[in-house]
């Protein structure tokens, strides 16, 4: 049978972990597991029989790392071959009579893929056919892509399975303490993501025990209308006399699994540290357990890759400004190729407290395809809003959906064949909410009425492509008051029709309603509150025209849907005081917050062309290390407390650390480096510390000093510090560490330094360095700052 088939009515249950018991199969620390398919055949079908004899319908093979990254193409065919083999042979061997299969296993990359890393998009999809393409060839039954910790990499796994084959497809993500993925994802938007991708079933797996994903899969269970699939691992591992192991016994992981199954879940097993005695526990609790029906959702959600927006109750604001239409300034941004123009378009709206932003850059003269292209990855980087997709190209629209890191808005598809046929497709093969505009090929009919006749034939044609309504958001379109008075009256009324009778969200672009009125604004703003009493769901509008904020706000708190009246109270706040300022004396001045700077927003927000120019500009009037201190130091200090508190996810760290480095660039190409050579100083941030900013600062200082600086980089191994001393004579050697994990490596790296080159002065600093604590680990200096080190350098040298 079909294993879509068999989840219906039964529960499936997975096999558990593979890599602790390869290891007491023989595999060696550092050996690669995946080559243990063929060194080692017997070991992996062991383990594979013991899964099935357990009671386990699934066996995953031994493919967790077998992709082209680390593989060549016939190594990877000869360990997927053997993989599968393994497996089979396994399935057959074992006498137990429920019914079995052989999942391909799909894991990370390893790598992570642009912006944060260095991996495209279409190269990891790349690699992911490789292997998928392999395991369809040997015959698998179904493929797993697991414990992925980045929403665009599953992305890119999943439509590679989806291209490659049409086997079953299950996605698994691994979640942190948090109930998010690194770089940010919630349960929520990855339900979205992968149902609009096509996946066949969905859920988590390894994280930190199966009772602390109880939340996660409660979420899961929420929005979910696909099975879910659960596989914690027995805890988290710890290191006990040179052994890991982990606390979650057999006994208490089943009754987590019976937990998470009469939770809804439907394909339980086990990661990390699970056991054939895990599974068996799980298996036995789990016999005559009939699972619960997965039942259907019907949330209209769009995401980006950290934020999911509903169109439920709260009415949903989309910006209209990265619009070429009647903007010389941005049609003239777009000629010249001028990004950061429509950056902060995209920004600037954020602020405005917009849910989504329209991104519509189609222009005769430019490339619209490459264009979109552009402007959707780069908006992503610095907005972590959902995006819709506005275009009439498809071609552009597909390559913009192909991108889009999350479920997309996508504007537009009409009641015409022509334009179904163009876009349905792309929906359905992506995902993405879709606004359908209520006109056909006879143009957009004068009467409600008609109109919902055209909404109702979209409905039905999107369900032929297995399109659900709930993705689709209807367009009732605005029409102007001045060419047909009755125009608005109608719209509204369809407005009306369309979510009371048609259970349909909608959507209507605003403005165009006061088009040849003067004061558009009054028309306008009065337009969207009429709407918004008649149950739009949606309005795509100028965040900058005050009187639409005004409408909205006050439509929020007079409805009811302003709970406390937070959105009022803070929007209200924002509006310029008409009040007199009083002027106070100088000295209460100095207590009020300190505004941020250009250089700061900047960074922030990860703009790096502008960080580059504003320093740039700054260092005309003010010393390089003030705007090092001043600017840039307290950007990256805040976007830390902010990651700290989960206010900023890794992605958005990782943009502001590349924009200061840009800032930094700039401030090194204007101070020139003497060539002095006072004395040789070793430099490093230790081993697992990837930070080097700090470090690269007093880098900079110290050859503006006249000092030759071996800089040995970052993770740099404690031997390979040392050996650098040595081979050097260096007189005098600086650490960095800036995380509590590290600062370990610090101190052995200073005591290694001291037996093998007792003469080097140790100095260290880094920001959860103390003055105790560079004592306690024997260092010579601890260092606040980088100009501290460059004192202490000094007064050594020079008395
Ligand atoms: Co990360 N990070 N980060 N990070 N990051 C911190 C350090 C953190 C405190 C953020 C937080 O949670 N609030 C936290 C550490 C928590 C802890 O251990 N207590 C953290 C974490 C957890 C992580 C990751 C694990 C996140 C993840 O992946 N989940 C990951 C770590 C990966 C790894 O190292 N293995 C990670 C990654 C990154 C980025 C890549 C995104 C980026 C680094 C980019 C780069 O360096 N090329 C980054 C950044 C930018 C930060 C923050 C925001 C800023 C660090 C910085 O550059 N500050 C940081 C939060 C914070 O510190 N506010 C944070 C500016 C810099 C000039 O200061 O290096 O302290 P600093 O240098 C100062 C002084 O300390 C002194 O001089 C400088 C000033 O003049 N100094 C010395 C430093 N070294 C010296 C040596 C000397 C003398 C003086 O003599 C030799």
């Amino acid at each position: 049978m079909n294993v879509k088939n068999y989840i219906k009515n039964n529960l499936l249950i997975f096999d558990g972990g593979m890599g602790t018991l390869l290891q007491s199969k023989g595999l060696k620390v550092g050996e690669l597991p995946e080559r243990f398919n063929i060194t080692n055949p017997t070991a992996v079908q062991q383990i594979h029989k013991s899964y099935f004899d357990a009671g386990c319908n699934v066996v995953t093979t031994n493919t967790f790392g077998a992709n082209s990254l680390k593989f060549s193409l016939n190594e990877l065919e000869e360990i997927i071959k053997s993989a599968v083999e393994n497996a089979r042979i396994a399935q057959k061997s074992s006498k137990t009579s429920q019914p079995k299969w052989v999942a391909l296993d799909l894991g990370p990359t390893g790598k992570m893929l642009k912006p944060y890393g260095d991996l495209e998009f279409e190269d990891a999809v790349a690699v992911f056919k490789n292997t998928v393409r392999l395991g369809v060839k040997y015959g698998v039954d179904l493929v797993i892509i697991e414990t992925m910790n980045d929403c665009y990499e599953t992305k890119s796994a999943l439509l590679a399975v989806k291209e490659e084959c049409s086997l079953p497809v299950i996605v698994s993500n691994a979640y942190g303490e948090d109930g998010k993925l690194v770089t940010g994802a919630s349960p929520k938007i990855m339900v979205n993501i992968l149902e609009g991708l096509g996946a066949d079933a969905i859920g988590v797996n390894c994280s930190f025990g199966p009772n602390k994903l109880m939340p996660v899969i409660d979420e899961y269970i929420k929005y979910s209308s696909l099975p879910i699939i659960f596989q914690p691992n027995a805890g988290m591992p710890k290191v006990v006399n040179g052994k890991t192991e982990y606390d979650v016994s057999p006994k208490d992981f089943a009754v987590s699994a019976l937990q998470a199954v009469q939770k809804g879940v439907k394909i339980v097993g086990g990661c990390c540290g699970t056991t054939p005695e895990h599974l068996k526990a799980v298996s036995e609790i789990l016999k005559g357990v009939k699972p619960l029906k997965t039942t259907k959702k019907n949330y209209s959600t769009v995401t980006s890759f950290v934020k999911a927006v509903d169109f439920e109750k709260i009415p949903v604001l989309i910006g209209e400004r990265i619009n070429p239409t009647g903007k010389k300034k941005f049609k003239e941004a777009l000629k010249n190729q001028d990004i950061d123009y429509v950056l902060k378009e995209g920004i600037n709206q954020q602020e405005k407290g917009v849910h989504i932003l329209d991104v519509n850059v189609g222009l005769p003269e430019i490339d619209e395809v490459k264009m979109l292209e552009r402007v959707v990855l780069s908006l992503q980087e610095v907005c972590d809003l959902p995006l819709q997709i506005d275009t009439s190209n498809p071609v552009a629209m597909e390559r913009a959906l192909r991108l889009y890191n999350g479920k997309a808005m996508i504007n537009s598809v009409s009641g015409k064949k022509e334009s179904m046929q163009a876009v349905f497709p792309l929906v359905k093969k992506y995902g993405g909410v879709v606004v359908c505009l209520t006109l056909d090929e006879n143009g957009i009919p004068p009467t409600a009425t008609e109109r919902v006749e055209i909404a109702k034939k979209i409905i039905a044609v999107a369900k032929s492509y297995g399109i659900d309504k709930k993705n689709l958001i209807f367009d009732p379109l605005a029409l102007t008051i001045s060419a047909d008075k009755n125009s608005a009256k109608e719209t509204l009324k369809a407005v009306k029709i369309i979510s009371e009778k048609l259970k349909c969200k909608t959507s209507l672009g605003v403005s165009n309603v006061s088009f040849g009125l003067p004061s558009r604004e009054i028309i306008n703003s009065n337009f969207f509150t009429m709407a918004l009493s008649c149950g739009l769901s949606a309005g795509i509008m100028n965040p900058y025209a005050e009187d639409m904020l005004k409408s909205y706000y006050s439509y929020l708190a007079l409805s009811g849907l302003d709970e406390s009246f937070d959105g009022y109270i803070n929007f209200a706040n924002s509006l310029p005081k008409k009040e007199v300022v009083e002027i106070k004396a100088e000295g209460e001045i100095k207590d009020k917050p300190l505004e941020k700077s250009e250089l700061q927003t900047a960074i922030i927000k990860g703009l790096k062309n502008q960080a580059y120019k504003i320093t740039k500009e700054l260092l005309k009037t003010q010393k390089p290390l003030d705007i090092i201190n001043g600017d840039i130091i307290p950007a990256l200090d805040y976007v830390g407390v902010g990651f700290e508190n989960k206010t900023v996810y890794l992605p958005s760290l990782l943009m502001s650390a590349e924009a200061s480095k840009v800032a930094f660039d700039a401030v090194k190409e204007e101070v020139a480096t003497s060539s002095q050579n006072k004395a040789v100083f070793v430099l490093a941030t230790v081993k697992g510390d990837i930070h080097d900013i700090g470090k690269n600062i007093v880098k900079l200082l110290l050859e503006n000093y006249g000092y030759k600086v071996i800089d040995l980089g970052r993770d740099v191994e404690p031997k390979i510090i040392a050996d650098a001393v040595v081979k050097n004579h260096a007189p005098m050697v600086g650490l960095s560490a800036l995380m509590t994990t590290t600062v370990l490596y610090m101190q052995q790296t200073v005591k290694l330094i001291k037996e093998v080159a007792p003469w080097c002065k140790t100095i260290v600093g880094g920001a959860v360095l103390t003055e105790d604590y560079a004592k306690s680990i024997g260092a010579d200096k601890y260092c606040k700052d980088a100009m501290e080190a460059v004192r202490y350098a000094e007064s050594v040298f020079n008395g």
